[in-house]
């Protein structure tokens, strides 16, 4: 039985995978490819040696996942927002499935719009859970503040509900959930305006790549921990977007920024969480492998697996 598994979790310690191909979030494509190159690279068969049971899911149908160009014309700014709004509710139905059954639900994006169901799915269980950010931007624009109108800048603000966020079709299903002390960031170097001013009106907590060099990763997830969950006793979600990590580390990825997490810091984190015994939902977001040469390609997404594993019990010794 998996010894690395949460408290939380039901017996035997279960991962649900939950299988997303969507890549409406944002404007490149392939993004969408990720979950069956994580799948065909081996992940279930290696989390079955971490000693889980692995349930999984049929990835969401293509004709799931996309509208008519026609049927979702952008809405203010917003591209594609009845698609991302209608396959994150069906994900975070799904991860609320699985929550709610004493599973862990093991999200392979897809863009990390997704997270918006994911999370969503994760406090409708566990209303107290932390939130655990990795990546290189944080992902907090509104639908007023963003530039691109690309949505996987958006989810947190959802999740948080702020200002501008309140629009139809989301605010039919997605809650308010996540207080600003509920969430940490760790490995932002990409901030647009709009969410420097954000993040600093609701006081989150964010380690950029700054407090990175300036602490060590091993202080940093410290802190990090200290802050959303000080007596380590409540349920973390872990977002983890592949393009926090140095693009020399993962470098198949949408939305690359230099200066990122090295390989060993990008793994401290998960297996830091790992070792709270507190990990109920993990997202692991952005592997695209359509974008590089076979070999970066096949880097990213065993980086991608190696992130899980990590995550999921795997240790060095
Ligand atoms: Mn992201």
């Amino acid at each position: 039985m998996a010894s690395s598994a949460s408290k939380f979790l039901s017996s035997p310690p279960t991962i649900q995978v939950i299988a997303c191909p969507f890549s409406g979030g944002q404007k490149k494509g392939g993004v969408d490819g990720a979950p069956i190159a994580l799948l065909a690279a081996g992940l279930i068969g290696q989390l079955e040696e971490l000693e889980w049971k692995v349930s999984f899911n049929e990835p969401l149908a293509e004709s799931f996942l996309s509208l008519k160009p026609e049927e979702d014309a952008n809405i203010g700014k917003m591209i594609n927002p009845r698609t991302v709004s209608k396959v994150c509710k069906e994900v975070g139905r799904l991860v609320g499935e699985a929550t709610h059954a004493g599973h862990l639900p093991l999200t392979l994006g897809g863009d990390h719009s997704l997270a918006m169901g994911t999370v969503s799915g994760t406090l409708s269980k566990y209303p107290d859970a932390c939130l655990i950010w990795i990546d290189a931007h944080a992902d907090i624009n509104t639908p007023l503040t963003t530039d691109s109108g690309n949505l996987h800048g958006c989810p947190v603000s959802f999740l948080m509900g702020l200002e501008g966020t309140d629009v139809a079709p989301f605010n039919e299903w997605v809650k308010p959930c996540l207080a600003p002390n509920k969430i940490v960031y760790i490995g932002l170097r990409d901030i647009d305006s709009g969410e420097r001013k954000i993040l600093k009106e609701n006081k989150i907590k964010a380690f950029s790549m700054h407090e990175v060099d300036k602490y060590g990763i091993g202080k940093v997830v410290e802190m990090a921990l200290d802050h959303v969950n000080p007596n380590r006793d409540l349920p973390i979600h872990l977002s983890y977007d592949v393009d926090a990590l140095d693009p020399a580390v993962a470098p198949s990825t949408g939305t690359p920024v230099r200066g990122g997490l090295t390989f060993r810091e990008g793994h401290y984190i998960c297996e830091s969480v790992c070792e709270t015994g507190l990990l109920v939902a993990l997202d692991i977001m952005e592997v695209n492998p359509s974008l590089e040469d076979p070999i970066s390609v096949a880097q990213t997404v065993a980086v991608g697996c190696s992130l899980t594993r990590a995550a999921l019990g795997e240790t060095l010794l």
